[in-house]
């Protein structure tokens, strides 16, 4: 079982070997995260991005990381919250774990991770949380290549909210 852990900090500045970036489905960059991982990366992202042909919410994609420390970008679309009825959890789960085989695949040890869909998508952070929690955990339990995952939090609410579902979640595990 690897390790996981939940900070409050700024993930362009992470040198884990893979950092995931809350995309949208165009891959073309936006704002929230995703601007700042582009503008920290350099322009280079855009253009390898550019030749993803786009992504499906809850898929994930992975190009270089160029100017990061992170060696590794991992894009993933987030599900828009529409209310909690409309497989938004799914997608967020599969966000997640989609993310994970990918580092897995590419041999990555460490990955860290936004809180994904809880900015300008809209997603309640306390549910989130849950979905991000447990799936991570689950990943950790059933393969050893990715050995840590980090939760970067970007501000104090979102890092007690992920602090609440691993206090839930991990005693259940
Ligand atoms: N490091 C870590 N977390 C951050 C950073 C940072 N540098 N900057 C923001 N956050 P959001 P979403 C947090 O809106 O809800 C983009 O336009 C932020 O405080 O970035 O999935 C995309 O192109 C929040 O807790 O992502 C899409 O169109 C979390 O990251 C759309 O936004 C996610 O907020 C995706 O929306």
């Amino acid at each position: 079982m690897g390790t996981f852990r939940i900070i409050k900090g700024d993930i362009t500045k992470c040198r884990a070997d893979a950092i995931v970036n809350a995309a949208n489905p165009s891959l073309l960059g936006g704002g929230g995260v995703d601007g700042a991982i582009h503008r920290a990366a350099g322009p280079e992202l855009l253009e390898e991005c550019r030749t993803l042909n786009g992504c499906r919410p809850g898929e994930a994609k992975i190009t270089k990381g160029y100017r990061l420390p992170a060696d590794y970008v991992i894009h993933t679309p987030g599900p828009v919250y529409r209310g909690g009825n409309c497989g938004e959890e799914q997608i967020l789960a599969s966000c997640y774990r989609n993310s994970l085989k990918l580092a897995a695949c590419y041999e990555r040890n460490t990955v860290a991770f936004p809180s994904i869909s809880t900015g300008i998508y809209g997603y309640p952070v306390s549910l989130a949380a849950k979905t991000a929690v447990r799936e991570i955990l689950t990943f950790l339990h059933t393969q050893s290549t990715v050995r840590e995952v980090v939760m970067v939090c970007f501000d104090e609410e979102t890092k007690k909210a992920y602090e609440e579902a691993y206090q839930e979640i991990g005693q259940t595990e």
